[in-house]
């Protein structure tokens, strides 16, 4: 599955994994052995390579014909693509989709390889030894799409109400390959038609922006996810011959004094926050464990995932369109240290991610803020020096969503100044003994009489407490599922019942992989912080979220 809905009804589409490709790792001592393997996958799942950290060249064969366009959702880490031995395509990050064009291939049986590499050096800043686990493999679905010599790009669509009445700022790219004739763009959204002129395009990108009011359209909110889709194609005459449908809500999100506001009203977040990862399918989760574990967020009474520590899959996002979960969508970093921050391939790389998370996810209406740099070096002049300047990229891409980002800085944090809504990741009651009401007054206080922070939304983006499942014990020890129960209560009955704060994200949904290379004093080698265990099976503190999440409104 490329999209829970139908992309294009013109232009050719095929989806290349969700089959057989085959698998050769590159290093290590099954190097050049060739291993028939599903994708989507990862290449630690495959029997003997659980901890293979190198590179593997995945091969598919197609038929295609003219100007093929192969788009990768994700590969892990590092991709290099090749279309008959040419290579068309490089990109790093994981968690990001890239594309590349092949202008008049014969038509007749061509083949893709795609070599993923998953090892850790100076030229990955992202992808570090770290508390999950950067997998290898062709992660995402693999994409080809024949195009005539121009095609739709993107189609962003940014709602917004005045005076009662819906309308939206339309902003979309054509991409020119060789057309020489005039060719018009029309968008059509809700029964309304926003045409551009015919005009001979420029080669390479072109850009149309325009705007469409809307009589009768219904609002998206959590409680009513109405969903709407545009419908773009390039035009000769009156010959349709392109056309991309992306979908989109409307919504509005605010900042006002310190709260946040949906569609005017306040929210009060209660959420979770989620790695994608899973002990069978590594980061490549299939669209039934997305769905899966939507069901039970929503089971737990939580209202918004936040998508740590990285970009998601743009398919999970779409179920959180379909069912009114609001996001808080990051960028890839976790815990980088000043020095990794001045890793000279780091700005490039994490201003790339950054571009390309809100190019690709701008219209989803369950994100509702964008999130950079977890717990990365915001105490320091250098690190806000990035901070800012990622902010200032987001907010050139995008001016409708309020951004943040989760310090663990405490009382050093320089950084409040720039982002709409300020957010801490705390471990009162695990990592240290205040307890939770206390440790939050006192940072609370602090960024209100200390900081740029002060009058903003704040929010706990996490907090949470170790707990192995199936270890159980009488006393309540530390790692025991009453002792995560007992504390995570104790933390969120603080959090929720303090009035200035927004809301909060549990750390975190369920347990996860962590790099043998980081390991942490992870018990397990594992993130046991989880509600349920990486097999999603609920521990005892599972219980005690659903009741606190469906009474504290
Ligand atoms: C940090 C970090 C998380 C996780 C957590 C923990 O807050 O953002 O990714 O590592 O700590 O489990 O300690």
């Amino acid at each position: 599955m490329i999209r829970t809905f139908r992309t294009h009804f013109i232009r050719k589409q095929e989806e290349l994994t969700e089959k057989l490709w085959d698998f050769t790792p590159l290093h290590g001592e099954r190097a050049g052995e060739r291993i028939t393997v599903h994708t989507p996958s990862c290449w630690e799942n495959y029997p003997g390579f659980g901890l293979y950290r190198g590179a593997g060249r995945y091969t598919t064969r197609f038929y295609g014909a003219g100007n093929l366009r192969i788009e990768c959702k994700g590969v892990s880490h590092t991709a290099a693509v090749y279309l008959d031995g040419e290579k068309i395509a490089e990109h790093y990050n994981a968690y990001t989709a890239f594309s590349a064009v092949v202008r008049g291939a014969a038509a007749g049986e061509h083949t893709l390889d795609i070599v993923a590499d998953n090892r850790f050096s100076a030229e990955s800043a992202l992808h570090v030894p770290n508390d999950y686990i950067s997998y290898g493999g062709v992660s995402r679905p693999v994409v080809l799409e024949e195009v005539e010599n121009c095609y739709i790009e993107y189609v962003h669509v940014t709602p917004y109400c005045r005076e009662g009445k819906w309308r939206a700022k339309i902003r979309a790219c054509v991409a020119n390959l060789d057309e020489r004739e005039p060719v018009s763009l029309v968008v059509r959204i809700a029964g309304e038609t926003l045409r551009f002129s015919a005009a001979v395009l420029s080669s390479g990108n072109n850009y149309f922006t325009g705007e469409m009011a809307f009589e009768g359209v219904r609002a998206w909110s959590p409680a009513e996810p109405a969903l709407y889709t545009a419908d773009a194609r390039l035009m000769k005459g009156e010959i349709a011959f392109d056309d991309l449908i992306d979908r989109f809500g409307f919504r509005e999100v605010a900042v006002e004094g310190q709260k946040i506001l949906l569609n005017g009203e306040p929210v009060r977040i209660r959420g979770v926050c989620r790695h994608e990862d899973h002990p069978q399918f590594g980061c490549a989760l299939p669209f039934s464990a997305m769905a899966a574990d939507l069901a039970i967020i929503r089971d737990l009474g939580a209202n918004s995932v936040r998508t740590a520590h990285y970009p998601n899959d743009e398919r999970f996002l779409d179920l959180c369109d379909e069912q009114g979960i609001l996001v808080w969508e990051e960028n890839h970093a976790r815990g980088l240290s000043l020095e990794q921050m001045q890793n000279s391939n780091f700005e490039r790389q994490a201003e790339q991610v950054t571009r390309e998370m809100v190019e690709q996810h701008c219209n989803h209406p369950s994100v509702y803020i964008w999130g950079i740099l977890n717990e990365c070096a915001s105490d320091s002049p250098f690190g806000k020096e990035c901070y800012k300047k990622q902010f200032a990229l987001i907010r050139s891409l995008d001016e409708s969503r309020p951004r943040s980002f989760a310090s663990c800085k405490f009382k050093t944090d320089i950084c409040f100044g720039l982002p709409e809504v300020v957010s801490y990741n705390i471990y009162p009651q695990w990592y240290h003994e205040t307890p939770a009401a206390e440790y939050l007054a006192d940072l609370y206080g602090w960024v209100q009489t200390q900081t740029e922070g002060a009058g903003k939304p704040f929010m706990i983006t996490e907090i949470g407490a170790g707990g192995i499942y199936g270890f159980r014990s009488a006393y309540g020890t530390k790692w025991s599922e009453e002792n995560q129960a007992k504390t995570l209560r104790e933390q969120l009955d603080a959090v929720l019942s303090f009035p200035d704060c927004v809301g909060v994200y549990i750390w975190q949904f369920c347990d996860i992989r962590v790099s043998e290379e980081w390991w942490g004093g992870r018990p397990r080698t594992m993130n046991n912080k989880g509600v349920t265990d990486e097999y999603r099976r609920p521990k005892l503190c599972y219980q005690a979220v659903k009741e606190i999440y469906k009474d504290k409104k």
